[in-house]
């Protein structure tokens, strides 16, 4: 057959695990606007997507997951690499020669009875030098169209590869969707991941934390740069000077909403303006200049539906408005478009929820499953920023980590120096979500918020941060916000959203040396008053209590700590045991 490539690889990658599944047809995907047209079609002829009101939410598109498969499986999560050593405590391990044994049993001939279509991608600008190509065997034209809104797929991606290109191989089987024989495999020494059994977003869009965060984190370790869980965003001030920060947040922890906030009126009126480089990912290198520079390797948004709304996230909702893909919110059946939970208020009184069932807002549950999503193109996003186009990226003047904490951790506080924000970053903990499957709201430590992401022992990624800020002569500024402090009612205790401007505003002070800080036993802590409070109707009392450093809450903090590194042993870099002593004193004095 004549194949649109020349390349060796990707045909021999093609015709093998054809040989394997055992598809009907091979359809090459080229990434243009006809042949996704005739895919939607041929989705909705099926029902694999139904089609949305096309007045109100034009190229707009809907989908059901099956229920047993909404959310990323960790327990099912596999870094298979030849030493088991190499994988780390945090990650599940399998020997690779098994791991390829056991998903060719379960893939076999599989595709029978369906079409495998071939998916050129680009992580990143195509032809850029920072970014790297894949290609996704799938038999769903669900993540077909999703991988064509989340990353850049063409033919061009076979220019870049040329005859002898390397690419990462992504491939992904349907099969059953058998919850039972489930596996999200990543061979980071072959540049490879094997998808079974789910057809899940997180599961099944291998470009984005399969490849962009797994295998990246391990290429970025040998290469000398990192893929991090990061949204990036730019500050613009008023004399038109531009900062950029890139912020760490577990999954639904509110990345989306901070990338894309609306600052508080009076920081508008004085003519600020905070932009969207990127909701989720940030691969970041070492420039020249000594700084350190972050691209957003995703072309679009998988985010998090319940929760947005017209106040929350006026960005974010109108970058849902067309060409989008939604999964598992609720229909409302009156004019044929979507709802969840936040959406509006009240509820509309009648829907079909996301298992297709008729709801009422009497019915008790949730419309939409809690980890519904909206997969929209970044360009619909109104305030993305024009860096987000950028070869080189951004230079980034701030990193922030940040989890959900409802003690101990304060609103927000900087690290001494780059070491000790690496240690910052590394005793990250965070109630679990609904973006995983398990319990939610269960403390856990979640590194750099790379738990579920970083590819390789978590203890020689901790060496890998402490190297990279020895190679940047002038790395950003390290910092930890919690948004999540709650009462003893459990209520929240920071308004959030738009008014996080505020701390973002104090940090960037921070970084251009413009505002003094109070050293505490954990890094240095706002003053109340250089927190802008301006508009808001809040007291400087409750700021003062989020702004607290309770030390004998840290100091058992530091206990914890210690347990919790005990598992990486030796690998555990020396700058980061040494913070943790510093820690445990500074909470003794
Ligand atoms: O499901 S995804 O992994 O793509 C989203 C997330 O959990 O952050
Ligand atoms: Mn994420």
């Amino acid at each position: 057959m004549a194949y649109p490539t020349k390349n060796k690889k990707v045909i021999a990658f093609v015709e093998e695990s054809a040989k394997l599944t055992c598809p009907d047809q091979i359809v090459w995907i080229d990434g243009s606007e006809k042949q996704l047209k005739k895919l939607r079609k041929q989705a909705c002829k099926t029902g694999e997507m139904l089609k949305l009101n096309q007045k109100k939410l034009p190229g707009c598109y809907y989908h059901r997951t099956a229920e047993n498969d909404v959310a990323r499986v960790e327990a099912r999560t596999f870094i298979c690499c030849k030493e088991k050593e190499n994988a780390g405590p945090t990650n599940y391990w399998m020997d690779p020669q098994e791991a390829y044994k056991m998903c060719y049993e379960i893939a076999r001939g599989k595709m029978k009875g369906r079409t495998m279509y071939v998916i050129p991608y680009s992580m990143g600008i195509v032809g850029s030098p920072f970014s790297k190509i894949g290609i996704e065997l799938t038999d769903s034209i669900y993540v077909v169209l999703n991988m064509a809104i989340m990353t850049r797929v063409g033919t061009d991606c076979y220019d870049v590869l040329g005859e002898d290109g390397d690419f990462i191989k992504g491939l992904h089987c349907k099969c059953d969707v058998d919850p039972e024989k489930r596996y999200i495999m990543h061979f980071p020494e072959d540049d490879t991941i094997i998808s079974v059994n789910s057809a899940y977003g997180g599961n099944v869009l291998l470009g984005k934390k399969c490849f962009a965060l797994r295998i990246a984190s391990f290429l970025g370790k040998n290469e000398g740069w990192m893929a991090e869980h990061m949204l990036i965003l730019g500050v613009t001030y008023p004399d038109g000077t531009k900062k950029y920060i890139a912020a760490a947040f577990p999954s639904a922890c509110g990345k989306t909403n901070l990338a894309m906030l609306i600052p508080p009126k009076h920081y508008l009126e004085q003519g600020y303006k905070v932009e969207c480089v990127g909701d989720d990912i940030a691969w970041i290198r070492v420039g020249k200049d000594g700084r350190l520079w972050a691209v957003n390797p995703e072309n679009g948004f998988f985010g998090v539906a319940p929760g947005t709304n017209e106040k929350s996230n006026p960005n974010a909702l109108a970058a849902t408005k067309k060409n989008t893909i939604f999964t598992n919110v609720a229909i409302n059946p009156a004019d044929n478009t979507v709802w969840w939970e936040g959406l509006t208020k009240p509820a509309p009184e009648h829907l079909i929820d996301w298992l297709g069932k008729e709801w009422t807002p009497e019915s008790g549950v949730k419309a939409a499953h809690p980890n519904s999503r909206f997969t929209a193109p970044a360009v619909n996003c109104p305030c993305l920023s024009e860096a987000f186009n950028s070869k080189e990226g951004v230079p980034l003047d701030a990193i922030v980590f940040g989890g959900r904490r409802a003690t101990t951790t304060p609103l927000v506080y900087q690290s001494r120096d780059w070491n000790h924000g690496v240690f910052v970053g590394s005793i990250m903990s965070s109630e679990t979500t609904a973006a995983a499957t398990g319990a939610t709201g269960v403390l856990r430590h979640d590194p750099m918020a790379m738990k579920p992401f970083c590819g390789y022992h978590m203890g020689d990624y901790f060496a890998h941060w402490v190297e990279m800020g020895k190679k940047a002569s002038n790395p950003p500024k390290i910092f930890n916000v919690n948004w999540f402090r709650q009462d003893q009612n459990g209520e929240f205790m920071w308004p959030g959203f738009g008014d996080n401007m505020r701390v973002l505003d104090w940090i960037l002070k921070r970084c251009s040396d413009s505002v003094d800080a109070q050293e505490t036993a954990i890094g240095y802590v706002p003053y109340a008053k250089d927190i802008d409070l301006e508009g808001l109707d809040y007291s400087r009392d409750t700021l003062e209590s989020i702004l607290y450093v309770d030390k004998a809450r840290w100091s058992s903090e530091a206990d914890e700590i210690a347990e919790f590194y005990k598992q990486f042993g030796d690998k555990l870099p020396a700058e980061l045991s040494e913070n943790l002593k510093t820690l445990k004193a500074n909470c003794a004095k």
